[in-house]
């Protein structure tokens, strides 16, 4: 009976995050060194998939940008190729993976961040992260199903 109230509190609670390896970081090989800083940082893998968005999904993922003048560049980018989609856990976990993948723009980004190591603009950034905990469940939601997560 724990496990069904402890599922429960796991799935919709602050231990989970959602990321994305985007296709710049894919299409150029980091795919396997980005996923080993990950799981060195402390957070296990959840949920994971290889896939690659339609334009309708890209933009449905970001539509609280809709009206920004980068709106079209992201969706186009976003879907020019494959990417990974993650449910990540950790304690702390929207937070803690922010901090470990640094600034959304990679020349503001801390040494050692995976955008500073990885990512080439502000518009290739390599990651996504979620930036709340509410996010992070509408994100995960997006991708996966309850089967696909263990
Ligand atoms: P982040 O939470 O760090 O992913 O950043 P935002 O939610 O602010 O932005 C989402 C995505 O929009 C970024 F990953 C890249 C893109 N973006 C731009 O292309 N230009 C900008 O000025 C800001 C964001």
């Amino acid at each position: 009976m724990l496990s069904f109230a402890a599922e429960i509190l796991s799935v919709y609670m602050s231990n989970r995050t959602f990321t994305m390896i985007k296709p710049d970081a894919t299409s150029k090989g980091h795919t396997g060194a980005i996923l080993d800083q990950i799981i060195k940082a402390g957070f296990s893998i959840k949920a994971m998939k290889w896939t690659r968005l339609t334009t309708e999904q890209a933009g449905f993922f970001y539509d609280i940008h809709r009206e920004r003048p980068f709106f079209g560049e992201l969706v186009d980018f976003m879907s020019s190729g494959p990417i990974v989609a993650a449910i990540l856990e950790k304690d702390n976990a929207v937070a803690d993976f922010r901090k470990l993948i640094g600034a959304t723009n990679p020349a503001q980004a801390e040494e050692g961040t995976i955008r500073k190591q990885f990512a080439a603009s502000v518009g290739e950034n390599a990651v996504h992260g979620s930036d709340s905990d509410e996010n992070a469940v509408i994100e995960g939601d997006f991708f996966f199903s309850k089967l696909e997560r263990y």
